[in-house]
């Protein structure tokens, strides 16, 4: 991938007049308040723009993708990808586009190889913020929807500007999203303070099952089919329950397991004195320092397996 400018990548979009935003598997609020906001200010100048339907949409993030999806790539738009690593992250409904895409927009440490050219800034705690950037330099207009897509990005990225992905930056490009009217108190209400009661079935569920390893440096979660059926968990209820080991006083390494069937799904979450994307790389997978994933064929049993040697490689003893 050709690595572009802030200015580069706002003169390609000033450039061409037809555009579809692509999003990535498990959409979560950076990618979906990107392609919302990208779309929404390519409109406002004046271009043809819509972000491709994803089908893992959840009815959590709806509200900021109104009026904005289509159903078919369009043959002539040039396609643009949010926050998304890898050709193989593109949502399902952008399968066999993977070599099509001419611009990417991401923060994901790996230069990926299946975009044409992009910018990819690793520093960026979400892509949201890379955005508003390249917004800025267009001269695009940031309307009140602009604004909260925006603040969606950033906030859900951060885990409402808690993690150590936060700058300066990053409150920065909140702050501008407040400015220009985004309701914050809103938004975090719905993202971060309301749960479902399945979802806090979930957590005592996992208070009580989750495993410990390297007299408790090293927590270990996982979510069986059982479980999600037994408490009619949606995505939206799993969706950032990643995290929950590190909540733990002690734990610096926590990984979530989650059973989906012919796979184990691995999310790994550390403290500074770890590297969570280190673990995941040696399963085939990536990420971040702080949290990154991967995914084990053979299902849950052999992700648990493992994920436990891949811990073990980075030298902890368990
Ligand atoms: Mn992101």
């Amino acid at each position: 991938m050709k690595q572009l400018t802030v200015a580069e990548v706002a003169a390609f979009l000033l450039h061409n007049d037809r555009y579809l935003i692509l999003t990535h598997r498990r959409p979560d609020g950076d990618t979906i308040g990107s392609a919302a906001a990208l779309c929404r200010a390519l409109r406002a100048l004046g271009k043809r723009a819509c972000v491709l339907e994803n089908p893992q949409f959840t009815e959590k993030f709806r509200p900021y993708l109104d009026g904005l999806t289509c159903e078919e790539v369009d043959e002539n738009a040039c396609l643009v990808a949010v926050d998304t690593a890898a050709a193989s992250m593109l949502s399902y409904s952008a399968n066999g586009y993977e070599g099509r895409v001419s611009l990417l927009i991401d923060h994901h440490g790996r230069n990926a190889a299946y975009a044409a050219q992009g910018i990819v800034v690793p520093t960026a705690a979400a892509c949201g913020e890379i955005l508003l950037d390249i917004l800025g330099q267009m001269n695009a207009p940031i309307d009140v929807k602009t604004a909260e897509a925006l603040y969606l990005s950033v906030s859900t990225d951060t885990g409402c500007f808690r993690f150590s992905n936060v700058t300066a930056k990053t409150l920065r490009t909140a702050a501008f999203c407040i400015d220009c009217g985004a309701d914050a108190a809103a938004i975090n209400q719905v993202m971060f303070l309301t749960k479902r009661m399945a979802r806090l079935q979930l957590e005592a569920h996992l208070t009580q099952s989750t495993v410990f390893y390297a007299k408790g440096k090293v927590a270990l979660s996982r979510i069986d089919r059982s479980i999600r059926e037994q408490l009619g968990l949606t995505e939206d209820d799993i969706d950032d329950i990643s995290g929950f080991g590190r909540e733990i006083a002690g734990v610096e390494i926590s990984v979530m397991l989650r059973d989906e069937g012919e796979y184990g799904k691995i999310s790994v979450r550390t403290s500074p004195h770890y590297d969570a994307s280190e673990i995941c790389a040696k399963l085939g997978g990536g990420g971040h320092k702080a949290a990154a994933g991967a995914t084990v064929q053979g299902g849950i049993e052999n992700a648990m397996e493992a994920v436990l040697g891949a811990i073990s490689a980075i030298g902890v003893e368990l």
